[in-house]
């Protein structure tokens, strides 16, 4: 059951998308025996919602956010921010989706969840200050509060599934973007990218799409190609695709300022940007210098800017990725000259420890300061809201206002679409990437700890930077990242300028990288049908071992592996110089071991603990004992797919598998289930 709750009167943020009638709040509410929820809505206005935690009770959710499966132990704060390093003492990341659920493994029928719909700052503070305290705090008082508890005796999954229909049904990414993707920030010109698709057509690596960073535009200015770098983007996009390999451009949150530049003058025209209090356009510095902000929050700009999009796809182009939504701001007119105002007064000065460190991150706080965000306003629907209020939306819609017009620029075929930043109602319109994270053994682990808390929270296209964005990667880091990436939708390597180039033809024995990317194409068939039926259903693609196991005790603290889809569980390795690892069992399955581009060997094993060998060149898995999957023969691009000679894998009896032509706009019409039996 749903109940909706309303405090003051909210911001609408579009991210539900059912229509509740909403009750009062009780004030104090008895759950699970002898906790307590406690609402104070005191006279500062603010909010704060506490509960007290029973040393057994598990917090899953937040999304994209930092740490483990199971969120205590740690304050989070709901707060788009353009971070590239994820450190174990941050609090905020890309994304902001403020949604929770309270597990209680003895008592599972008391189980509930929260979703905040609050589009500015919200603190999370789950047992930080005092272990046993879940603490949620809003500056504000305005604001939904919907609290769910199960229908049925699968308090997990069920709440899930109704949290997930309350708010719309996932994005689909065509079946394309289940593919490898290429990517490197610094890849320059056609020739570069050339030499990317050359180079991964010689080594026999399958591939999909090869990604455009920045570097595309002229002057980083949004909707154009610079024609010097790419002299003909069509016949690019044409020369590659004969090989099924797409173009992804990326597409940047701010407009340049620039006399003739017809995206700008059009903007400030028609009076799209975020303006200042006094009614002046805000002027933001990031990429390509002084930019405005278009004001996403304003229908009339979304459809505007979403219109723009056109411009690439009668390029050819058929996917995009949204960067720098949060917004991120290098610096503000504003707080570049306070800056320097307060630099000049100390030049003189006798710095001491205190105010030479002072001074010194003066520089350093100038971006992402949150000082700027309180320095522009929206024209929303609902009236004229300073930004800071609204922060999260920014990046939701940003990816919207690309979503809403691909419905009329591409009517029969989806578009691949993704974003950095995001809340809960951008899953309708896209994916999201993890953000920048780095080239350490420990975001392998972080990326595979993301994925289950996104489903939860409608965002199903997802991955990270495979090898790592920021840092020099290794081998063998790339490697077990791929034997990883290989499972989740987004499957793209990509790292940052500067850094160690990380294709995996830069590297010796190529044919490790080969051979794990050919079981990705394998699989494709599972995986597409996976997210397909997560998506329609409602459910989750990846899952903590519990939500499949609640009775088995053993699986409540298992954070490194995971359940894909209804037939795999994933349990890859994450720590460097090491040939194994222990894998718990919840039941018997058949563990699947490939290497050298085939199937190296299957064997059952009995439910519980395993020591499990894995070489730097394997990829191993298992498949529930009942269960059975596809697998699709060997093939260099999705395009070559073909379903007509799958391969049944597991001792189980058969499977449902989803297919359609992998583009439909319509699955429910063109989609088709077809059961796969075990002869
Ligand atoms: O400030 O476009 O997260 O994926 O390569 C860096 C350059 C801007 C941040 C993105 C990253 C991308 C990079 N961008």
């Amino acid at each position: 059951m749903i109940q909706k709750y309303q405090f003051g009167a909210p911001f609408e943020t579009d991210a539900v998308v059912k229509k509740l009638q909403s009750n009062k709040y009780p004030t104090q509410t008895i759950v699970n025996g002898t906790t307590k929820i406690i609402l104070t809505e005191d006279k500062s206005h603010s909010f704060t919602w506490t509960y007290t935690l029973k040393d057994t009770d598990i917090v899953y959710g937040l999304g994209e956010a930092n740490r483990g499966i199971n969120k205590r132990g740690w304050i989070y704060k709901s707060w788009c921010t353009d971070d590239p390093v994820h450190t174990e003492n941050k609090e905020s990341l890309y994304g902001a989706h403020n949604f929770i659920m309270i597990y209680h493994p003895e008592t599972p029928d008391s189980t509930f969840a929260l979703f905040f719909d609050y589009p500015g700052k919200v603190t999370f503070d789950i047992g930080y200050t005092k272990t046993n305290e879940l603490k949620i705090q809003i500056e504000d008082n305005n604001l939904y509060v919907y609290e769910i508890t199960p229908d049925n005796s699968s308090p997990l999954t069920n709440i899930i599934t109704q949290f997930r229909a309350l708010i719309g049904q996932s994005y689909l990414p065509p079946r394309w973007a289940f593919g490898m993707g290429q990517s490197r920030w610094g890849y320059k010109n056609a020739n570069d990218i050339r030499t990317v698709y050359q180079k991964y057509k010689q080594a026999g690596i399958p591939l999909d799409s090869i990604y455009l960073d920045i570097d595309y535009m002229v002057n980083y200015k949004d909707f154009t190609i610079d024609t010097q770098k790419f002299p003909s983007l069509k016949d690019l996009v044409l020369e590659l695709k004969k090989d099924g390999v797409r173009l992804v451009p990326i597409i940047d949150a701010g407009v340049k300022i620039e006399e003739n530049y017809d995206i700008y003058e059009e903007g400030k025209t028609h009076d799209f940007f975020c303006k200042r209090k006094d009614g002046t356009n805000f002027v933001a510095g990031v990429w390509p210098g002084k930019t405005h902000f278009p004001d996403f929050l304003n229908p009339e700009v979304r459809s505007w800017f979403g219109s723009k999009y056109k411009i690439l796809t009668d390029e050819g182009i058929e996917g995009f990725w949204n960067d720098m939504n949060e917004p991120a701001i290098f610096y503000s007119e504003e707080g570049l000259s306070e800056t320097f105002t307060k630099l000049k007064e100390c030049e003189k000065e006798n710095l001491d420890i205190k105010s030479f460190f002072q001074t010194r991150s003066l520089m350093h706080s100038i971006s992402n300061n949150e000082k700027d965000y309180k320095r522009f306003y929206h024209k929303t629907t609902q009236g004229i809201i300073c930004h800071d209020k609204l922060h999260n939306l920014f990046g939701y819609n940003m990816t919207r206002a690309a979503g809403e017009a691909f419905k009329t620029i591409s009517p029969d075929k989806r578009l691949l679409m993704f974003s950095r930043s995001s809340y809960i109602g951008m899953h309708r319109y896209g994916g999201i990437w993890m953000g920048d994270n780095q080239s350490w053994w420990q975001h392998i682990l972080l990326n595979l700890k993301m994925l289950p808390s996104l489903n939860m929270c409608g965002f199903l296209y997802t991955g990270a930077d495979t090898g790592g964005f920021g840092g020099n990667t290794t081998r063998d880091l790339l490697l077990r990242w791929y034997a990883l990436s290989i499972f989740t939708p987004l499957f793209r390597n990509h790292s940052a300028l500067g850094t160690r180039e990380q294709e995996c033809y830069q590297f010796e024995q190529t044919n490790d990288f080969k051979s794990i990317v050919q079981l990705r194409y394998r699989l494709i068939p599972y995986l597409y049908s996976e997210y397909m039926k997560a998506a329609l259903n409602n459910t989750m693609m990846f899952r903590p071992l519990t939500f499949d196991y609640p009775k088995d005790f053993r699986v409540l603290e298992i954070e490194d592996q995971l359940m894909l889809g209804n037939e795999i569980m994933i349990a890859p390795i994450y720590t460097q110089n090491t040939r194994g690892r222990y894998v718990y069992l919840p039941e018997n399955m058949t563990k699947i071991v490939w290497q050298d581009g085939e199937i190296l060997s299957t064997k059952s094993l009995t439910k519980g603990d395993n020591y499990i060998e894995c070489d730097l060149n394997q990829v191993v898995f298992f498949i529930k004992g009942n269960a059975i999957i596809p697998l699709a023969p060997i093939c260099n691009c999705t395009d070559k797919l073909d379903y007509s000679k799958l391969e049944i894998l597991g001792e189980g009896a058969s499977y449902e598998l989803y297919t359609d032509n992998g583009f439909t706009t319509n699955p429910k019409k063109d989609g088709m289930i077809r059961i796969l039996k075990n002869t």
